[in-house]
């Protein structure tokens, strides 16, 4: 009987390199433009997309070409004073997604201490349900992301012991699939960016032998495509930011030799727009700073030493979490 083709793309002939210094023109022009299109319409996402320039200017030892005091008085003015939490731009609702970008930057910055760190921890608290799951906000969905999120950002301030972390590791394991990947909420199908945040977030609360890593660690490299791309999930096509949410898992659970990681790179490198710098989600696509931190990141994870090594369960440079004395328990 015949396959069913995959879903995947054609790389160009000729084989790339890796531009360094044009991603990092890219990611500084982004900041500056603030006119441009692009930076206007992702105003609802902004402290992320921080976190993200940042990060890819960090791991690619650019940082200090960024406006820091700009950066840091701008996540002073995005906490909600009354709630603790961190908003994605000025006049938004604070949320945990861009509470922990935000604390990520301030630990770039080696900034922590210019806001409200209690704030921030009651604001995770109280969050967290009885199931030991966490809401996003003040509307109430669930979502894995989220106690990635609330974890991670607790490790950071050093305040992990402030929510039920054994009912935070329950929660997560029952969102555990019959392919040993995980989903959004308990039941919901296997998706590698809910894997990453599961796995992380049971890294994060030292809790990785709760994964089943030889079933697990098959589903994420079932995800690599002839192209040498990976994909989120079956049928689905290659895209580079899986470079970091796959990758970073397999890394977790000690498997990342269990992909073909010359194709990857390959695949990683065709993303690369020769002219404006950046990453795109497949090659030909349009770049943006998210495709660009995880493809920068993924290629730290596959060995590259132009890049910084990366933190697999941060996404933030090695050297960083070091400084604060943060190391976690992989397997
Ligand atoms: C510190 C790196 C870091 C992250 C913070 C928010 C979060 C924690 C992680 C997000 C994980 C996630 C859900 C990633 C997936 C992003 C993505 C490409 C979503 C698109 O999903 P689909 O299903 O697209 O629409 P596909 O690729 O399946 O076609
Ligand atoms: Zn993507």
């Amino acid at each position: 009987m015949a396959g069913v083709p995959l879903k995947d793309v054609t790389l160009p002939d000729v084989k790339k390199v890796l531009l360094l210094s044009k991603h990092a023109d890219y990611i500084q022009a982004f900041e500056k433009d603030k006119d441009d299109y692009e930076y206007v319409t992702t105003e609802f996402l902004r402290m992320s997309g921080i976190y993200w320039g940042l990060t890819a200017m960090d791991l690619m030892d650019q940082l200090h070409r960024m406006s820091k005091d700009e950066v840091i008085r701008f996540i002073s003015d995005c906490q909600d004073k009354e709630s603790g939490g961190i908003s994605p731009s000025l006049h938004h609702d604070p949320h945990l997604l861009y509470t922990l970008s935000a604390l990520q930057i301030l630990t770039l910055y080696d900034c922590v201490d210019t806001i409200d760190q209690e704030g921030v921890v009651r604001y995770i608290t109280n969050l967290q349900q009885p199931d030991g799951s966490f809401h996003g906000d003040k509307w109430g969905e669930v979502d894995t992301r989220f106690s990635f999120c609330s974890l991670a950002t607790l490790a950071l301030l050093g305040r992990l012991e402030a929510v039920d972390v054994p009912k935070a590791v329950e929660y997560i394991v029952s969102c555990m699939n019959f392919d040993g990947g995980f989903g959004r909420i308990p039941g919901s199908e296997s998706h590698a960016g809910q894997v990453y945040c599961c796995v992380g977030a049971l890294a994060v609360a030292g809790a990785l032998h709760r994964v089943d890593a030889d079933r697990l660690g098959w589903w994420l490299c079932e995800r690599q495509l002839p192209s040498g791309g990976l994909n989120g999930r079956p049928e689905k096509l290659p895209d580079v930011c899986y470079s970091w949410w796959v990758l970073a898992s397999l890394k977790m659970i000690d498997r990342l030799h269990w992909i073909s990681t010359d194709k990857l790179i390959e695949f990683i490198l065709a993303c690369q727009d020769d002219e404006t710098g950046g990453f795109s989600d497949r090659p030909g696509d349009w770049v943006d700073p998210f495709h660009t931190l995880f493809g920068l990141a993924g290629l730290s994870l596959l060995g590259n030493k132009e890049i910084k090594p990366v933190n697999p369960v941060l996404c933030m440079p090695e050297d960083v979490l070091e400084r604060i004395g943060l190391k976690f328990r992989l397997l």
